[in-house]
């Protein structure tokens, strides 16, 4: 049913909504349950968001439909049956007519109707619209749900214009069945709609010339009635799966394995893939193993076995190699599902123009030319894809605060809050809208969860008589820079996608969606709203009040440790004998990844003051002499050993290009202050005396340290300047142990909950040192003079009990005139930069802490 403009616009309402796809649906009918006056305005014709204009052949869903629909209303639900896993766009169109009517929604929708402007009036504390038809509403809210792949990018390809025969878009596909019939059809493009689309233009097209610029991984839907298993578990708890589908990743109910690709055995990959490959799910292949949006070569293992199907699949090998993704990791352009796409290439009337042996010089007036041909064609279709998530938003000209426009705010990038809201632009919403998880997850589970959070939103400020809600410029740097933090742990940013804005010449490049999962991002809605609004200020006639902050400080890979540490409920290490606790991290330990590659390691001893210490070398691959850093481990001199910090050394050979030998001191309780500083001070002296034995460039040493390790490393620079030698080059002190105060803010703030605890670093102190000894420079470095020191890199972690003593150690180091160089791992841990290849957030932080390092060394002299 096409319908036209129905009615003329109110003047006045409380909200307008733009978008009257799933979204713009699903608000009206909130905002009516709760009272609200509401009006929305769509350009189209009739209800439908993306599936009234996607009318292509072959368009469908590919999140199963199932789980693509609303779940606001259990009758909608039993009432509606879907024919296909995957429903065509008719389908899907049919249903949002359905709910459109079953909820009567129509008659507060606008058709036909654009709203061109919208403008803040600060002092009126509303918002004025302007539509294209020159009507002019005014609102209290507005709420953009106008979709995140709504605006068709135009053709950006010389002579399209010129072009005489026909032209379809995809995403704006005529409403009158189009005959390919005898004709001979071009397709540009090979994104989710040029591989849905192509088979079926194949099936009627005389010819058909498929112009590809990037090739795309495609998995085969293996379409079919919806599944079984689906259907019966919604049967049996219908809300019970509708709610494990809004706390899942992805907003599909599904078990995330823990099957790394790196580590899997080969024939539990093959099968692992060969399930996802079957099941026809985009999750499914998305999951095969754990770490393969992180992990380069757990998803080229993936990746090549996709190429491996299609080489099968297409009989050419030529056109096979052609459409092998190999330039982006798989998943980091959106994957898509396919029916029959690759055996397509096997028609006799179909060919792959590989864009990038031979590019589209220009389209001519008879078809499209390129460096290697001319090809004259009757039809084409452009599948070239959206200007995604912003450009529907800043379509209109929006004008905040100040007379500035969205445009202009977002020129670098998009910054929202939440994806919700941006700053600056006081009650405009938008759903779904960049830095929220919509385009990486069920679309549906995320629309219903932002209208569900704005709709209780607009109704406790109602309560509260609050008339304007704005995020606050921190809480939004904050959800930037979070979002930033999740998607630079992934592979996503490398590869040049949509998500990351570099399919629109000009279009800054930044990732759009937000990567954290539907789960935790519903976590953090929910947190904001349950702590009074975080980040926002609200402002009503009774005055204004503001819960400034930043709901996501942590690195995001740390907080996933921090969470497994949480479920594993572990009894407090200092409630454990020192037995239990030594082999509590031992085992620990042997299940963590390795760290990268060395030259060689080889283990040794060296002479103590009190017998033997172990040590074991690291060395680089290339030729040495190498310089030469003596590793002190952490562990509250009560724990650890030269095992216990193996993959940090590996890591700090490996960047730095130094022989790293880690000392094994002895530990308290058995030998308590100063056997640790003592064995260390003498360890130091040995490895300089031995340097060339050892493979270092003889002369000034460098000294490292971590936690504990850190304090002695501290300890033995001043021991070392006050002895005369050994010579030091530099200290590397990573969250190091400066001092036995623990009375500074960083203990009480992150005393507890950051893995080493207030508790724990007080049960270390105990097991090592008398209180008198405690306040000796030997046990609590900060308290030495420091003049004179070697030149220091000091590391702390915002989140870390010690960080205030490593600052203070910083600061002090820089007024006794000590070069110094202080990194600050921002929403890092006391732990998370030595958990190398599991924390991957700490990798910029060691790079930056190694290239510091070396520059503290002499350049070597090349010989
Ligand atoms: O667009 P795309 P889409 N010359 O951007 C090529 C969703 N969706 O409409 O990769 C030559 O993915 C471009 O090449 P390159 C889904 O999220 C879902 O297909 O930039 N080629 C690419 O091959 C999807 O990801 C469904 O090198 C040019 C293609 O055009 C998103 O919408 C169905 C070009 C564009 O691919 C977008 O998909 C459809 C040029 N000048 C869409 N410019 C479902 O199944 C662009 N290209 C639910």
């Amino acid at each position: 049913m096409a319908m036209s403009v129905n009615g003329s616009a109110p003047a006045e309402v409380d909200v307008v909504v733009v978008g009257a796809g799933f979204s713009g649906l699903y608000m009206l009918y909130r905002l009516r349950e709760l009272g609200f006056s509401a009006v929305v305005f769509d350009e189209a014709g009739d209800v439908g968001g993306t599936w009234y204009w996607n009318r292509y052949p072959g368009a469908r869903c590919d999140v199963p439909t199932t789980d693509y629909a609303f779940s606001f209303d259990p009758q909608l639900e039993r009432d509606w049956t879907w024919s296909e896993k995957y429903a065509t766009q008719p389908e899907i169109l049919a249903y949002l007519q359905h709910v459109a009517e079953r909820c009567d929604l129509r008659r507060d929708i606008r058709f036909g109707t654009r709203v061109a402007t919208a403008a803040w009036d600060e002092a009126a504390r509303r918002w004025r619209l302007r539509t294209g038809q020159g009507d002019e509403v005014t609102c209290q809210y507005y709420v953009m749900a106008s979709g995140c792949l709504s605006m068709p990018k135009t053709p950006d390809i010389e002579g399209a214009d010129r072009y005489r025969g026909e032209v379809y878009l995809t995403g704006r596909w005529p409403h009158d069945r189009v005959d390919f019939s005898g004709k001979r059809v071009a397709v540009v493009g090979t994104g989710s709609s040029g591989i849905q689309s192509i088979p079926l233009i194949a099936q009627e097209a005389a010819r058909l010339t498929v112009f590809q610029r990037t090739p795309n991984f495609s998995v085969p839907a293996h379409n079919g009635p919806p599944s079984a298993d689906r259907l019966a578990r919604l049967a049996a708890d219908r809300e019970g799966y509708r709610e494990a589908a809004r706390w899942s990743r992805g907003g599909i109910p599904m078990e995330l394995t823990d099957v790394s690709g790196v580590t899997a055995p080969e024939a539990v990959r093959r099968q692992r893939f060969e399930a996802a490959w079957q099941a026809g799910e985009l999750f499914a292949i998305l999951g095969v193993f754990s770490d393969q949006g992180i992990n380069p070569v757990s998803n080229e293992l993936v990746a090549e076995m996709i190429r491996e199907k299609i080489r099968a699949i297409v009989s050419d090998a030529d056109t096979a190699e052609a459409l092998c993704p190999k330039d982006h990791p798989f998943g980091t352009k959106r994957p898509c599902l396919d029916t029959r796409y690759f055996e397509t290439f096997n028609l006799p009337h179909v060919r792959l123009v590989d864009l990038r042996r031979t590019p589209i010089v220009a389209i001519t007036e008879a078809g499209i030319d390129t460096t290697g041909e001319s090809f004259e064609v009757d039809a084409i279709v452009f599948a070239t894809g959206f200007d995604a998530m912003t450009g529907p938003l800043v379509s209109v000209s929006v004008t905040g605060m100040d007379g500035v426009t969205l445009k202009d705010k977002w020129e670098r990038g998009p910054a929202t809050y939440l994806g919700l809201m941006t700053a600056g632009f006081p009650n405009f919403f938008m759903i779904t809208g960049p830095q929220s998880p919509s385009v990486l997850s069920n679309m549906v589970v995320s629309i219903e969860q932002h209208i569900d959070w704005i709709a209780d939103c607009l109704r406790r400020l109602r309560e509260d008589k609050i008339e304007r809600i704005e995020p606050t410029p921190l809480a939004e740097a904050g959800w930037v820079q979070h979002n930033q933090d999740c998607a630079n742990i992934t592979l996503y940013p490398r590869a040049n996608s949509w998500y990351m804005g570099a399919n629109v010449p000009g279009k800054p490049r930044v990732f759009l969606p937000y990567i954290g999962g539907v789960d935790g991002y519903r976590r953090a809605c929910q947190e904001v709203t349950e702590n009074g609004f975080v980040g926002f200020r609200l402002d009503g006639p009774a005055g204004s009040r503001c819960n400034d902050g930043v709901i996501r400080r942590v690195q995001p890979d740390v907080a996933m440790v921090l969470d497994l540490m949480a479920s594993l409920e572990l009894p407090p290490m200092e409630t454990m004998s020192v037995a239990d606790a030594r082999a509590f991290i031992e085992a620990t330990d042997a299940e963590r990844p390795p760290g990268p590659e060395v030259g060689e390691i080889t283990d040794g001893v060296l002479p103590g003051p009190a017998g033997d210490l172990g040590y074991r070398l690291y060395r680089p691959p290339s030729a040495g002499p190498h310089p030469l850093i003596a590793y002190f481990h952490g562990g509250g001199w009560v724990l650890g050993s030269q095992d216990s910090d193996d993959p940090f050394c590996r890591d700090l050979c490996a960047r730095t290009g130094a022989v790293v030998v880690s000392v094994n001191y002895r530990h308290a309780p058995e030998d308590r202050f100063p056997a640790a500083a003592d064995d260390a001070f003498a360890a130091a002296g040995w490895i300089a005396a031995n340097a060339a034995a050892l493979g270092g460039i003889p002369g000034p040493l460098t000294v490292a340290g971590w936690s504990a390790g850190g304090s002695l490393a501290a300890v033995v620079c001043q021991l070392a300047r006050d002895a005369g030698g050994p010579e030091i080059a530099g200290q590397l002190l990573l969250t190091p142990v400066t001092d036995a105060d623990l009375r500074r803010p960083s203990y009480s703030a992150n005393g507890e909950g950051f893995v080493l605890t207030a508790a724990l670093m007080r049960w270390f102190w105990d097991h090592y040192a008398d209180e008198p000894d405690r306040a000796r420079p030997k046990a609590s470095p900060l308290r030495g003079t420091l003049a004179g020191l070697p030149p220091a890199v000091v590391v702390t972690a915002e989140f870390d009990p010690l960080r205030d003593e490593g600052e203070a150690y910083a600061e002090a180091l820089a007024s006794a005139g000590v070069p110094v160089r202080h990194i600050r791992a921002r929403g890092h841990i006391h732990t998370s930069l030595t958990m190398v290849d599991v924390v991957i957030s700490g990798a910029p932080v060691r790079a930056e802490m190694a290239e510091a390092l070396v520059s503290l060394w002499p350049e070597p002299v090349l010989s």
